[in-house]
């Protein structure tokens, strides 16, 4: 029987905002961090809500934190009892992941004998919107005890305060909180509680915060309960924000906790029907990629049909709650397997926010689309030109993200080629798909560069996903993803052509394809040199050579940005994640095994995989080239970056911790892709074990071209069956 849970058995002050993250609950349209029901912002609670974004004055413009409806804090005889601040004899925070609850308990021993606080929460998988609670109370002697629940409205911001106005008010025993933004946006919190016992309830009301008082005299050894309901809505989901987040919560208290917790969890139940990953013989590796897929799970838009997921998921505010390529790259395969819809809109997101690439595109004096490197909604580039502040003068840095990642279009374009080759769906490539891909070439085309005396055309000027070496020229994995973008768009324009279409149209496409067709052809491709390497850009041989822990003895202040003008990976062939690998990893049949092996040994040995996304990519090309016992520690690392609180927590003086979907993502891929050996052609699903040694079977579910299947192997016998849905 597999394990479904974590669990941390001690109280540290200095993980609260690692465990924020860990014991995290969501449900795509809000992420709860597994911060404590009595913490105030300084330990950064968070309702974090899926793409709704404010700004406040030229501070960076991020998603919004709902009021806190979860918030409940208790005084016993007049003393508070509460983290971090009164120290506990024992805490106990637990995470079931398959049911997405979260629970603590804590006790404090006082020389009037042991006082224990209780809670279990959710936020519920079948109504969205709801959060709701149980939290108890007692004590071993007889006490005069208040508690005090609520709604906690001065949330933790990172580039905050987002609410220039707030109102709070009470009505037929419901409690609600409204913050209205500078942007003209709303947010509703509305809280409803059901008391297990007798007791006198005041409602207080401060600047931010609206709570009862719940006082009462508490006999020795009985629990004293509360449930506890909150509903969140924004201006974006209806008019009538406020109106609905209260009469939801009166709804929802018309059944009883149990009832509500129930179809919550009937809920997951069905998610993980289709994606819960079995691996006999490694219970260590289930649980860590059954956990990455809880976050996963916790943060796919299943309530909207054209809405992303961001790079730190539902965790916070950090990376602006904006979506990179890690969405098509890294995190796109695990909902195509598993839940085709929401695969749809992470796409559709794309294709409607077209708009917003084309005036990027405009702005850098380009054709075509180029999509924003941190996308918002309407493909809003929330990426500053001064994206990391410096250490050691405090000021914003330039980096060229924005300007100069050029490879987040072709990106795009990837992700909706891989989700049309699985799903089979045309109408997505009609009604949007295509224009994007056609777009997406122009950008490109309008962007190569040729000598006269030149064979090839170059990509000048970039910065790759090694983002630690700016402006680079031919940057091997960005003129590898251009030339797949117009071997797209000569297709796209083919099937487009093959439609009706007036002469004009068909003149344009055929002009197109042509010029498509010889940038595909002449884009430079760097070759292996005679050992194998590829170069990652032009000039790269001749950086100086250096390991990783040599050159980390040059850092003067750990938190010091590798990268930019000054970085100490600069002038070096440190790579913050592997160009040349994550160009293999997508398109392993572009060099023999052996070359894929060598570059592999070298761009290791020259990796500091400072980014999360690094270690999978690795492991997915060590797994083609046969070599899955190399890829088992990079999947465990990519599988465990959550479970263990890590990745890096900072670039330069910005906070960048949170959940790591990506990693979780890519953890997956290495799961099913390299080491099942899972491989799609046309309609047909194949896969063949390439397993580490210690596994014996593995076992998930995907989903192929409208089609369900359960893929089932050993090291001798593999089973693929299509089940009826
Ligand atoms: O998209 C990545 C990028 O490649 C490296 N820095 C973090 C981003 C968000 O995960």
């Amino acid at each position: 029987m597999s394990n479904w849970t974590i669990r941390t058995e001690k109280y540290e002050k200095k993980r609260i905002a690692e465990n924020g993250n860990r014991f995290l609950i969501g449900n795509g349209y809000m992420g709860i961090r597994g911060t404590l029901e009595e913490h105030t912002k300084a330990y950064l609670p968070a309702v974090n809500l899926a793409g709704i974004y404010d700004k406040v004055g030229d501070k960076w413009r991020e998603p919004l934190n709902a009021p806190n409806g979860l918030k409940t804090w208790v005084c016993v005889d007049g003393q508070y009892f509460g983290l971090p601040e009164t120290e506990p004899s024992e805490h106990v925070q637990t995470l079931d992941f398959r049911r997405a609850v979260h629970s603590r308990e804590t006790t404090w021993r006082t020389p009037k004998g042991k006082i224990t606080i209780q809670s279990l929460r959710f936020c519920s998988m079948e109504n969205l919107h709801l959060l709701a609670m149980e939290w108890c109370v007692w004590a071993d002697f007889e006490a005069s005890v208040d508690i005090y629940s609520g709604i906690d409205a001065d949330v933790w911001d990172i580039n905050g305060p987002h609410y220039a106005k707030l109102d709070l008010n009470e009505m037929n025993g419901v409690l609600c909180a409204t913050g209205y933004t500078s942007e003209g946006q709303a947010v509703s919190t509305a809280e409803g509680i059901r008391l297990q016992f007798e007791a006198h309830s005041d409602v207080l009301i401060s600047e931010q915060e609206i709570v009862r008082k719940i006082s009462f005299s508490a006999e020795p050894d009985r629990k004293y309960t509360i449930q506890k309901t909150a509903a969140v809505y924004t201006s974006k989901d209806t008019a009538d924000y406020r109106k609905k987040a209260i009469s939801e919560v009166e709804a929802a208290l018309e059944y009883s906790f149990e009832e509500s917790l129930a179809a919550h969890e009937k809920a997951w139940e069905k998610i993980w029907a289709s994606s819960t990953v079995t691996i006999q013989g490694d219970e260590k590796a289930e649980h860590a990629v059954n956990y990455s897929l809880y976050h996963l799970n916790s943060i796919a838009p299943r309530h909207a049909d054209n809405l992303s997921v961001s790079a730190r998921g539902l965790s916070g505010q950090t990376y602006k709650g904006a979506v990179f390529w890690d969405t098509e790259l890294f995190v796109l395969d695990f909902f195509l397997n598993t839940n085709p819809k929401v695969a749809r809109s992470l796409v559709q997101y794309r294709i409607e926010t077209l708009p917003g690439a084309l005036d990027k595109a405009r702005e850098y004096g380009c054709d075509g689309a180029f999509y924003a490197w941190e996308s918002q909604e309407g493909g809003f580039d929330a990426c500053t030109d001064f994206n990391v502040v410096d250490v050691f003068t405090g000021r914003p840095m330039r980096t060229h993200f924005r300007d100069k990642q050029y490879h987040i279009s072709a990106a795009v374009v990837y992700g909706i080629v891989e989700y049309y080759n699985r799903t089979g769906d045309m109408d997505i490539l009609i009604s949007g798909g295509f224009n994007v891909i056609i777009e997406c070439a122009k950008f490109y085309y309008s962007l190569i560069y040729k000598k006269l005396d030149d064979v090839a055309y170059s990509l000048l000027d970039v910065v790759g996903p090694d983002e630690y070496h700016e402006r680079v020229n031919n940057n091997g994995y960005t003129n590898r993803m251009a030339k797949f973008n117009f071997e797209s768009a000569v297709w796209a324009l083919s099937v487009l052509s093959e439609q009706q279409m007036a002469q004009a149209a068909k003149d344009e496409a055929d002009c197109l394809i042509e010029k498509f067709k010889a940038a595909a052809d002449s884009i430079f491709i760097a070759q292996p040199d005679e050992n194998g390497i590829i170069e990652q850009f032009d000039g790269y041989m001749k950086l100086e050579d250096i390991s990783v822990a040599d050159l980390k003895k040059r850092l003067l202040d750990e938190k010091e940005y590798w990268g930019g003008a000054y970085g100490i990976a600069s002038g070096t062939k440190i790579a913050k994640q592997a160009d040349v690998v994550a160009w293999l990893s997508l398109f392993p049949n572009d060099f023999p095994k052996a070359v894929m092996k060598e570059n592999y040994l070298y761009y290791m040995d020259r990796t500091e995989h400072g980014s999360s996304l690094s270690a999978s990519m690795f492991a997915g090309v060590a797994c083609r080239c046969g070599m899955p016992n190399s890829a088992y520690p990079l999947f465990m690392k990519s599988a465990c970056v959550d479970l263990k609180g890590g990745g890096k927590q900072w670039a330069g003086l910005i906070y960048i911790g949170g959940t790591h979907p990506a990693a979780a993502g890519g953890a997956y891929k290495t799961l099913v892709y390299g080491f099942g050996g899972l491989h799609f052609d046309g309609e047909t699903v194949t896969a063949k074990p390439n397993f580490p040694d210690n596994w014996e079977r593995l076992r998930f579910r995907v989903w192929h071209q409208g089609k369900l299947y359960e893929v089932d192997e050993t090291k001798q016998n593999t089973t693929i069956k299509l089940l009826s849905v």
